[in-house]
């Protein structure tokens, strides 16, 4: 199914020159940026995005990474498009991601590069803390039919 899914280079990406490195992976697989913004999150919008985690005891160093510096926030579409980028990101923390994936590749703990949207119902509600629909733009990928 044609999906779209909230991507954010977090402040660790930003920090250490790596916008580039993330992207360039979300390109390959054949997936379309439809919507970009860097911003800093202030505390009501990190509040707002990781509020599923509020009770849990990495809360408040949670909100602190994520508000440290700029992030840059950005949908991305294509062919189930959120367990592809998921997947591209690897597992949670850097020191069990596999090679390959980009937490596997460019992170070694907690600070893991990039957050992806994990279901529909959460992306839904990601881009919309982000985004206005009329920020969401489309228009044709020229090489999607190469990645049937
Ligand atoms: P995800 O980013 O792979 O979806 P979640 O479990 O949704 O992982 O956690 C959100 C973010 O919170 C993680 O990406 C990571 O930055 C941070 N985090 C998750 N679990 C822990 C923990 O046990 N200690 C510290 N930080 C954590
Ligand atoms: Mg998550």
């Amino acid at each position: 199914m044609n999906e779209k899914t909230l991507v954010l280079i977090k402040p660790d990406a930003i920090c250490r020159g790596l916008i580039g490195q993330v992207i360039i992976r979300l390109e390959n697989k054949g997936l379309k940026l439809a919507a970009a913004k860097l911003i800093k999150m202030d505390t009501d919008l990190a509040a707002k995005h990781y509020s599923v985690h509020k009770d849990k005891y990495f809360y408040q160093r949670l909100i602190d990474y994520i508000t440290a510096t700029p992030v840059l926030a950005m949908v991305w579409q294509g062919e189930d498009a959120i367990s592809t980028v998921r997947t591209l990101c690897g597992k949670t923390f850097g020191t069990e991601a596999l090679p390959g994936t980009i937490r596997g590749d460019f992170s070694a703990g907690r600070f893991n590069i990039i957050h992806s949207s994990d279901c529909p119902e959460s992306a839904e509600y990601e881009i919309g803390l982000y985004f206005n629909n009329n920020e969401i733009l489309d228009y044709d990928l020229d090489s999607q039919n190469w990645f049937k």
